[in-house]
């Protein structure tokens, strides 16, 4: 290992000399929460004790082994991953990872059902998100919260209300607020002759579950678009305009939009968005994912599109207002290092979007000069930021550079193998 001290004391001069405190940024990276999804443990699979498998127009490929079999299995996988990932870190659950001793359909899940994970989050200081599961599940076939079933979408509407009451339970129990992110899959493999009608359906059922839940305390709603599902790619009732309508519509502060990267078009990127959300909208939740090529969830990567979003919220100052959530799954590669790698590379890019010498461009702007703009803009992308995140991981004892990657192989060798 090299000199870490020496390395980040030149960094520091570096970066000292645009008027960038790297101790201030570092204690800026480290306190802004990470949302941890949990559902890359396990290929989406759930904890529900039914048959069937992942559906709703989303795929995990792959079969790497050592995947979780059950709640104890995901939760020693969770904290063996957070070893290396630096940062406040949350959990996000989706309501499939329900404990119940026998099975309950997802219209009656409790806050009981999740004990146990609150009690672990409680033990190990951590807050706790959550989603309610509109799909893999036999009622989720012919649409959710949109379907023309009255009796399915009163499923639906049950769901998404347990949800809320969950989410009002976790919050109490963590003291941190509980952010829900809802999506629905419906759609239609061919384009529908009716598109209106799916879309107030699904308003009246958003509207339904959020009337019948106003006492809920906090609890941050999060409204998820797609541009398009596997076997639903002509139509989303829960498109874009739809999602974006909903909540503007809304006014009301809880209620926010969720952009994930993986949801739009391919040459359409949320990091152009962040700027007109925020002047509509107080907050905004990202799930962090990438697409390659269309919505395949890979692995979060050090791309400049993770970069883009970071420093958008950095120049946009809406970090506070901004809560982040990764959304991956990858069932091709060790599932621990997945995490550790789109975990780490997320908090990197933040990192290093802190790092930007925001006040310099702002005023070049402000004074009309654009070719200084541009000229401090490229001159920063290499900045010696590497420097700066080697010793933040190593000060947080989360592991430098690959020293994670031996670890998580004897995990493999010792625990996931012999599952
Ligand atoms: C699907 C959405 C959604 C899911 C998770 C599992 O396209 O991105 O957020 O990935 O809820
Ligand atoms: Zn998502």
């Amino acid at each position: 290992m090299y000199d870490l001290k020496k390395g980040y004391e030149v960094a520091k001069e570096y970066y000292a000399q645009y008027g960038i405190d790297v101790d201030q940024m570092m204690e800026r990276c480290d306190q802004t929460p990470l949302s941890m999804h949990c559902w890359q443990g396990d290929d989406v699979r759930g904890l529900e004790k039914r048959e069937g498998g992942l559906n709703g127009g989303i795929q995990t490929t792959g079969d790497y082994p050592g995947a979780a079999r059950n709640a104890e299995e995901l939760r020693a996988d969770i904290e063996k991953a957070m070893q290396f990932i630096p940062g406040v870190l949350k959990v996000n659950l989706h309501a499939s990872y329900q404990e119940a001793d026998t099975f309950v359909d997802r219209n009656a899940i409790k806050p009981e059902h999740f004990a146990n994970w609150a009690d672990w989050a409680v033990e190990k200081g951590l807050g706790l998100d959550f989603n309610p599961t509109y799909f893999s599940h036999p009622k989720s076939e012919n649409g959710t919260l949109s379907a023309a079933d009255e009796e399915v979408r009163k499923f639906w509407i049950e769901h998404g209300i347990a949800c809320r009451r969950i989410g009002e339970y976790f919050y109490k129990r963590t003291g941190k607020p509980c952010v829900i992110n809802h999506w629905t899959p419906d759609g239609d493999k061919e384009f529908p002759i009716d598109t209106l009608g799916p879309r107030l359906r699904l308003k009246d059922s958003y509207d339904r579950i959020f009337e019948a839940t106003k006492d809920v305390e906090g609890v941050i709603d999060g409204i998820e678009s797609k541009v398009f599902g596997i076997g639903m790619e002509s139509f989303t009732a829960g498109s874009h305009e739809f999602c974006m309508g909903y909540v503007m519509s809304k006014g009301i502060d809880h209620i926010i939009m969720t952009l994930d990267t993986g949801h739009y078009h391919p040459t359409e990127v949320v990091s152009a968005k962040l700027g007109a959300i925020f002047a509509f909208s107080k907050a905004v939740l990202l799930h962090v994912s990438r697409p390659v090529r269309w919505d395949s969830d890979h692995v979060v990567a050090f791309d400049d599109e993770t970069k883009a979003i970071m420093e958008e919220l950095v120049r946009l100052g809406k970090l506070d207002s901004t809560y982040i959530a990764t959304d991956f799954f990858d069932a091709s590669i060790n599932r621990i290092a997945a995490w550790v790698i789109g975990l780490r590379n997320t908090r990197k890019a933040l990192l290093q979007a802190l790092l930007q010498p925001v006040d310099m461009m702002k005023k070049a702007e402000a004074d009309g000069d654009v070719s200084g703009r541009l000229a401090i803009a490229q001159e920063f992308k290499a900045a010696p930021f590497s420097l700066v995140w080697d010793y933040y991981c190593d000060k947080q004892n989360k592991g430098v550079g690959l020293d994670w990657l031996e670890d998580v192989r004897a995990y493999e060798k010792d625990v996931l193998l012999k599952r």
